[in-house]
């Protein structure tokens, strides 16, 4: 035989032994053995206390320093929800600044497990680069100018922003006019009041079918009944209201009197007056004020009263000192 026949028969040994071997693994020749399931890893229910932010002022430039959290809140009589926050409530805490500031916001991402970010609707940036997700457990600053007077929602723009949104991450930020309000020296009282719904916890076809469980004034459907807002006789009242949705517009109005001046979005020159209610679309606002004549209790609700009824009212009392007397409140 000559070296070369060899050297083939050798080859086809091998690869023969290969498909062997191959044959061994692909079709072990125990039993097999059926697949376990992956053991379902339940995500660890995070709650986070809530924490204040952090803002403070050198010249025109306020610092804000602000976390992404998860917190159990009480949105309803004993009804908990594993809220996506801004410091740990829902709606997050009332920032307040001055025309022509400029802000340098920080946001800390305590959340381990998703991607937050902040969308100032009071500011001129280029959401690409400003609103941009800040990685779980890190932080990102961004700067922008607040010019434009008024009352704006500010949220959570990660992607679906329809689930961080509805999960609770909003909020109110003022953008006081350089001169103020025409009417600054006659408002006795203000309070601020955010709208919003709440769908099943966490529920992407909920929030897309947008039938809420609840409407609510600031975060829950009882507070501002069990503790009504208070003014005393005469007073002349402003709200500052925004919407933020995320799927429902509001009706805004107050029962028993008619709104003096109305500053769509809180510009001091979007003015409207003697206003019975006042439209204020999803991620809108407004500056309302009137004058409560009368001792009593005055609804403040969204006039879409399929709204009101699940939760969308609160209740402000009116009394001759401007003090609660205690007495049960008025249902509406
Ligand atoms: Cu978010």
């Amino acid at each position: 035989m000559k070296s070369g026949n060899i050297l083939k028969w050798l080859l086809l040994g091998l690869s023969g032994l290969v498909m062997i071997a191959a044959a061994w693994f692909a079709f072990p020749s125990e039993e097999p053995t059926v697949r376990e399931a992956a053991p379902h890893v339940e995500a660890p229910h995070i709650n986070h206390p809530p924490v204040e932010p952090v803002v403070h002022r050198e010249g025109n430039t306020v610092h804000i320093e602000m976390t992404a959290q998860r917190t159990d809140i009480e949105i309803s009589e004993g009804v908990t929800y594993n809220a996506w926050t801004f410091n740990g409530t829902a709606p997050g805490p009332v920032l307040r600044v001055k025309q022509g500031d400029q802000l340098e916001f920080t946001l800390n991402n305590l959340d381990p497990d998703m991607p937050h970010s902040m969308d100032f609707h009071a500011v001129h940036a280029a959401p690409s680069q400003k609103f941009v997700e800040v990685m779980p457990d890190e932080q990102g600053t961004f700067t922008y100018p607040a010019d434009t007077p008024g009352v704006f929602m500010y949220h959570c723009g990660a992607s679906p922003v329809l689930l961080h949104v509805a999960n609770g991450m909003y909020g109110m930020i003022i953008v006081e006019p350089k001169d103020g309000y025409p009417t600054d020296a006659e408002i006795d009282q203000e309070y601020t009041i955010v709208q919003s719904e709440w769908y099943a916890e966490n529920d992407m076809d909920a929030f897309q079918q947008g039938d809420p469980e609840h409407v609510v004034f600031n975060g829950d459907d009882h507070t501002l009944k069990e503790h009504p807002i208070l003014a005393k006789v005469g007073d002349k009242v402003r709200l500052y209201v925004v919407n933020a949705g995320p799927n429902h517009v509001s009706s805004f109005h107050v029962v028993g009197t008619t709104f003096d001046h109305v500053y769509l979005d809180g510009n001091p020159k979007n003015e409207l007056y003697g206003m019975q209610t006042v439209l204020l679309p999803a991620g809108g606002g407004a500056v309302v004020e009137f004058t409560v004549t009368e001792e009593g209790d005055y609804p403040i609700l969204t006039h879409q009263l399929n709204d009101a009824y699940l939760g969308a009212t609160a209740i402000l009392r009116v009394t001759r000192d401007g003090l609660d007397n205690g007495a049960p409140a008025m249902n509406h």
